[in-house]
C-alpha cells in the first residue's frame, strides 16, 4: 500500500494473473481497513501490477476448506469502508476479480480491459455476491447475459452498461483513478455502494417473463447442468429478496456446486488444458515461423491451409492436381464469404486471407518455408516419396510435419537426412473448425521442432497434445477399443439405438452408430472381399451405407436423425443368436460402464507405454477431439470419479481377448490410486 497525498493506492501484485489467494484477500482486507482508519487518508484506490487485474478467485483453493479470510469477510470489508475507493481495472477482470470491482464504489477501466463472470465455466456461480451486484448495477436482463453465457465485456461495451463508470487510456489508468478518487472524497457525499442501488430491480425495471423464459432456454440447451440453473435462482433472488438474504442464498448453493461432480470435471479440464502446454522432457524456444507450406490440397489440406491462414501465416498451398488447388481455392473463398456475412470478417481482411495462401502445383514453392505439414494420401509408399522430395527441395533446418493419422512417423522420418527435424500434426477434420491436433513426437524428433509445432497450435487457437508413436496415436486407439465393446454389446443383447441413446444422454453428440452412418459405413468395406461376417459388412452388402444412402444402422427415409430399423434388428438379433452368447437387456447405466471401461483401458496401456504422459492429457483429447463432455472431465477424470475398482470389472467384464485389463489399472485400483493425475513418477493418489 502507498499513500498518495491524501489517497491509499493500494497495489495488488501476486503473478501471474493477481488471482484471489488467501494472501490477496487478506492483504486487500487489511490494507483497506488501515486505510480507513488513517485520518490522512481520504480515498482508496485499489489497482494491480503485471498484465492483468485479478482474474478470479484462486482455483487451486477449490475443494479444501474456505480460508480466511473468506471472500464474504474480504468483501464485508470493502462494504464497511465510509471512504470512497476506485477500482482501476485493466487486463481481465474476471470471477471473483470483478465482484471485488463490483464491491468497490468506483470503476475505471483501461482500453483493453475485458470483463466477465465465467464462473460457469467452472460449473460455478459467481460467489463473491456477483449475482446480487450485477442486477443491481446493469439491470437483470445483462446480468443474467453475462452471467450465462460467461462471455468477455470490452471495456466500451461495459462503459455503455454501466459496468464501469469510466474508460482512459491504459498509460493514465493510476492518474484517472486516483482523480476519480480525489473528486469523490471532495464532493462530501456518502460512498455509493452497489448493494444499496434499487433502480434497476424494482418490478417495473424487471420483464415479466425474465426467469421462466431463461429456465425454458435452459431447459433446451443444457438440461443436464447445474451451476446454470443455481445461476438463474441467485439472480432471480436479487429482484425479489433483500441483499443480505441473496447474498446468503448465493453462498450456499456457491459452495453445494463447488463440491459438484460437474464443478469438479470442469476445474479438472480447465488445469489439464493449462498443463498440456509444457510436455515433461527436455523444452526448447519456439522458432519464429512466418511461412508455412502444405501439400496436399484436399480436404485436410485445404483445412489446414485456412488454419494457418486464420492465424496469419503465410501459406503454400501445393498440389500436383490443378483442379484440386482450384476446389480448395473456391471453399475457402466460399467461407470467407460467409465470414463477411456474418460480420467476423471485413471485404478486405477476406480478400487479405485469400491471398495468404498462395497455390502452387510445384514443389520448389515451398524452398523458403520455416515449416511444411505434409496431408497427401495416407499411403506409406506415396508419402515417403513426397518426403523425400520436400526434404531436397527445403532449407537444412526447415520442420517437416506429417499429418499421417496411421502410419509409423519413426518409418516416414527414416526417409529424411535429418529425423530429428520430423514431427506428426494430426489435425482432426474439418481442420480450421477442431481444435485438437495430436503432436507426435517420432523417436528423433528435437525439442526445437516440438516447441515450434506447439507454438503454432497456439497461434492457431489449437489445443496440441504431445504424443508418443503407435497405430491410431491416443484418440483413435482408443475410439477402436470403444467401437469393439460396442459390438460386443449388440452380440449381448443391446440393440445400436439403445447404445447410441445411453452416451448421448451421457453428454456425447451421438453415439457410436450414429457416427458411422454420418462417416458411412463403405469406408473401410471391400466389395470384392466382403463375406457377410460383421454386422456391418452385411449392412453394405444390403446397401446400407449410412446416412447419404438413406439405410445405415438406422433408416433415414422419415427424418434426418434416423429412426430404429427392424431390419437392422433382425441383422443384429441373428448375429447375437450365432455367437452362442447369452443375450439380454441392458440399461443405460451398465452400457456407459462398458463403453467407458473399454476406453480407460485402452487409455492406462497408452500411460504405461509412454505413448500419452499424462492422464489429464488423455482428457484434453478426448474433451477436444472426440466431443466427451466437457462437464465428465474426459475418460480418465470419469473413471476416478466412478470408481477404478468399478471400471476394472467392467473391463474384465467386456470379455474381450484384446482388451485385458490394463497393468496400470490394476495397480492403481490395489495402490487407491488415480488415473486424471497419473503421471510417470509423480505419485498418483489422492
Ligand atoms: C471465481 O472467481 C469464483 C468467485 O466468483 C467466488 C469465490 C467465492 N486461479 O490461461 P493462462 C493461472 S472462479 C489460479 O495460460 P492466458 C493458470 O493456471 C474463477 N490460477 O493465461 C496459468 O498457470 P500456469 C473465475 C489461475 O493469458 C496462468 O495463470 N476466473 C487462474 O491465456 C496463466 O493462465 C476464471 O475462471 C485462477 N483463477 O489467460 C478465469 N487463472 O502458467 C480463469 C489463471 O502455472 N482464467 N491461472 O499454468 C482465465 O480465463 C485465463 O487464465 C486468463 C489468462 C484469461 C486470466
Amino acid at each position: 500500500m502507498q499513500t498518495r497525498g491524501s489517497i491509499s493506492v493500494i497495489e495488488v501484485d501476486s503473478p501471474p494473473v493477481n488471482a484471489l489467494s488467501r494472501d490477496v484477500r487478506a492483504g486487500v482486507s487489511s490494507a483497506v481497513v488501515a486505510a480507513n482508519e488513517d485520518p490522512d487518508v481520504v480515498a482508496l484506490v485499489i489497482t494491480c501490477a503485471g498484465r492483468t487485474w485479478m482474474a478470479g478467485a484462486d482455483i487451486k483453493e477449490f475443494g479444501g476448506p474456505p480460508l480466511e479470510p473468506t471472500f464474504t469477510r474480504m468483501i464485508g470489508v470493502l462494504d464497511g469502508s465510509v471512504k470512497p475507493i476506485v477500482a482501476a481495472v485493466h487486463g481481465t477482470a474476471l470471477g471473483g476479480g470483478l465482484e471485488l470491482a463490483l464491491a468497490c464504489h468506483h470503476r475505471v477501466a483501461a482500453t483493453g480491459t475485458v470483463l466477465g463472470s465465467p464462473e460457469i465455466k467452472l460449473g460455478l456461480l459467481p460467489g463473491a455476491g456477483g449475482t446480487q451486484r450485477l442486477p443491481r448495477l446493469i439491470g437483470p436482463v445483462a446480468a443474467l447475459d453475462l452471467i450465462l453465457t460467461a462471455r468477455n465485456v470490452a471495456a466500451d461495451e461495459a462503459l455503455a452498461l454501466g459496468l464501469v463508470d469510466a474508460v482512459v487510456p491504459s498509460d493514465e489508468l493510476r492518474r484517472a483513478a486516483i482523480a476519480t478518487a480525489l473528486e469523490v472524497a471532495a464532493s462530501g457525499q456518502p460512498v455509493r455502494r452497489v448493494r444499496d442501488l434499487s433502480e434497476r430491480i424494482a418490478p417495473d425495471a424487471v420483464p415479466a417473463d425474465l426467469f421462466t423464459e431463461a429456465r425454458m432456454n435452459l431447459s433446451r440447451s443444457t438440461p443436464d447442468l447445474l451451476a446454470p440453473q443455481y445461476c438463474i435462482r441467485c439472480v432471480e433472488a436479487a429482484v425479489t429478496m433483500p441483499f443480505d438474504d441473496g447474498v446468503a442464498l448465493e453462498r450456499e448453493l456457491f459452495y453445494e456446486l463447488v463440491d459438484t461432480s460437474q464443478s469438479r470435471a470442469l476445474r479438472h479440464v480447465f488445469a489439464a488444458e493449462r498443463r498440456v502446454k509444457r510436455p515433461p522432457g527436455e523444452s526448447a524456444s519456439a522458432r519464429d515461423v512466418q511461412a508455412v507450406g502444405v501439400v496436399g490440397a484436399g480436404t485436410m489440406g485445404s483445412g489446414i491451409a485456412m488454419a494457418l491462414a486464420d492465424a496469419g501465416y503465410r501459406v503454400h498451398l501445393v498440389d500436383s492436381d490443378r483442379g484440386a488447388l482450384e476446389r480448395s481455392d473456391t471453399s475457402a473463398a466460399a467461407r470467407y464469404q460467409r465470414m463477411v456475412g456474418r460480420g467476423e470478417l471485413s471485404e478486405a481482411a477476406a480478400r487479405a486471407r485469400r491471398d495468404s495462401i498462395g497455390r502452387s502445383e510445384e514443389l520448389v514453392s515451398l524452398r523458403a518455408c520455416d515449416v511444411v505439414i505434409e496431408a497427401v494420401v495416407e499411403r506409406s509408399d506415396v508419402k515417403k516419396a513426397l518426403l523425400r522430395q520436400v526434404d531436397e527441395v527445403l532449407g537444412a533446418d526447415a520442420i517437416i510435419a506429417s499429418n499421417t493419422s496411421t502410419l509409423d512417423l519413426d518409418d516416414l522420418a527414416s526417409v529424411i537426412g535429418d529425423p530429428s527435424r520430423v514431427i506428426g500434426l494430426h489435425f482432426f477434420s474439418p481442420a480450421h473448425i477442431m481444435t485438437l491436433v495430436e503432436v507426435v513426437r517420432g523417436r528423433h524428433t528435437s525439442p526445437d521442432a516440438l516447441a515450434t509445432a506447439l507454438d503454432m497450435c497456439r497461434r492457431m487457437n489449437k489445443t496440441g497434445v504431445v504424443v508418443g508413436v503407435c497405430p491410431g496415436f491416443v484418440g483413435n486407439r482408443m475410439l477402436l477399443r470403444r467401437t469393439a465393446a460396442a459390438d460386443a454389446l449388440l452380440l449381448q443383447g443391446a440393440m445400436p439405438w439403445e447404445i447410441d441413446a445411453a452416451l448421448v444422454s451421457f453428454g456425447f453428440k451421438m453415439g457410436p452408430y450414429q457416427m458411422s452412418d454420418l462417416i458411412g459405413l463403405d469406408v473401410l468395406w471391400n466389395r470384392e472381399t466382403t463375406s457377410s461376417a460383421t454386422i456391418r459388412e452385411v449392412l453394405c452388402e444390403q446397401g446400407r451405407f449410412g446416412q447419404k444412402a438413406g439405410a445405415g444402422f438406422y433408416d433415414y427415409a422419415e427424418s434426418r436423425r434416423g429412426a430404429p430399423s427392424e431390419q437392422v434388428a433382425d441383422i443384429v438379433r441373428g448375429f447375437a443368436r450365432r455367437s452362442g452368447q447369452t443375450q439380454r437387456a441392458f440399461g443405460p447405466d451398465e452400457i456407459v460402464d462398458r463403453l467407458m471401461a473399454a476406453l480407460v483401458n485402452e487409455g492406462a496401456k497408452l500411460l504405461d507405454e509412454g505413448i500419452a504422459t499424462r492422464g489429464s492429457d488423455i482428457d484434453v483429447v478426448w474433451v477436444h477431439g472426440y466431443g466427451f463432455p466437457r462437464h465428465r472431465g474426459g475418460p480418465m477424470f470419469f473413471a476416478d470419479e466412478r470408481g477404478l475398482d468399478r471400471m476394472l470389472a467392467s473391463v474384465e467384464e467386456l470379455g474381450i481377448p484384446e482388451q485385458e485389463p490394463a497393468p496400470l489399472l490394476t495397480r492403481l485400483v490395489s495402490e487407491g490410486g488415480r488415473l486424471a493425475t497419473y503421471e510417470p513418477g509423480v505419485p498418483s493418489s489422492g
